[in-house]
């Protein structure tokens, strides 16, 4: 989702559980809307071996997230749940930072319950159920990432109490939702913003105009992102158990405190000891 906007109101809108869930309905869905998200999930799939880490697609596997049509959340979190505990629950669209956190913190994933219109194939700002499940959910099938999601959760709760949200939000965006990996000799994407965006899994991995940074936790959290456009920066993690490691061993207090004091970075932005990686 577009991490970083957070929610108009912070009260569940009508229909919706104290948690902000709603019945996903999934017989209420019609043939043109099953139709879009088969248009949506070729179109993505045609582009993405070779690009995306294998994990992804060893979940879209998994998961039997190729049968045609939106999933039925029922049958997928029977597999889901099955592999690391994770389940996928519908919401409207975007819930309050709090609501997300507690939702992480135990293995659930909200997952916006409509699917965009036609005319927003190439974007839109609210998470659709085309970026959570597409983009977010093959990773929980994860282990590893599973475990991070959870980690990722459990911090986000403790860092609403420190006032460092805006920090950790930084951290989501630029792994969960828009971070690379190395696989072997070459660059793989594996953030949801990405592998659920036509344009953007191409210009992540190719395009020469972003900086593509090696991951360092203090640096991602000292750097401020836009969410209407391609990113001017990815940072690329070398595997998924440095990305938990680094989450669970770090103790966040001190490094919000450290960060406080140095100066906010725009994404364009390069420091000396940043480490530069080419594209392919
Ligand atoms: N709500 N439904 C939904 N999905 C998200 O990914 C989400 C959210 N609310 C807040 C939020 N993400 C961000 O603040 C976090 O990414 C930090
Ligand atoms: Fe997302």
């Amino acid at each position: 989702m577009k991490a970083g906007l957070s929610h108009a109101f912070d009260t569940p809108p009508p229909g919706a559980a104290a948690d902000w869930t709603i019945p996903q309905n999934w017989a209420a869905y019609t043939a043109e809307e099953h139709a879009r998200w088969d248009l949506l999930f070729a179109r993505q799939s045609a582009q993405l071996p070779g690009r995306v880490v294998p994990a992804f697609l060893e979940g879209l596997d998994v998961l039997k997230l190729s049968k045609p049509g939106i999933p039925d959340f029922d049958e997928l979190n029977a597999h889901l749940k099955a592999r690391t505990g994770w389940t996928v629950a519908a919401v409207p669209g975007l819930v309050p930072d709090a609501v997300f956190f507690e939702h992480l913190a135990n293995r659930r994933f909200v997952a916006g319950q409509f699917i965009r219109r036609a005319d927003q194939l190439d974007y839109l700002r609210e998470p659709d159920v085309f970026h959570d499940v597409f983009g977010h959910v093959p990773l929980l099938a994860n282990p590893v990432f599973a475990d991070y999601m959870q980690a990722y959760g459990e911090g986000g709760l403790r860092a609403a109490h420190l006032g460092a949200l805006e920090k950790l939000a930084r951290l989501y965006w630029y792994t969960v939702e828009f971070g690379l990996i190395r696989d072997g000799g070459s660059l793989k994407i594996y953030g949801a913003g990405i592998v659920s965006s036509h344009g953007e899994s191409i210009y992540a991995l190719e395009d020469a105009k972003p900086h593509r940074i090696g991951f360092d936790l203090k640096r991602v959290m000292r750097t401020r992102y836009k969410i209407d456009a391609f990113q001017a920066a990815y940072f690329v993690i070398p595997s998924f158990e440095t990305l938990l490691r680094q989450t669970v061993e770090t103790d966040f207090a001190p490094l919000y405190e450290a960060i406080e004091r140095l100066p906010e970075l725009e994404p364009e932005d390069i420091l000396p000891e940043d480490e530069l990686i080419r594209p392919a």
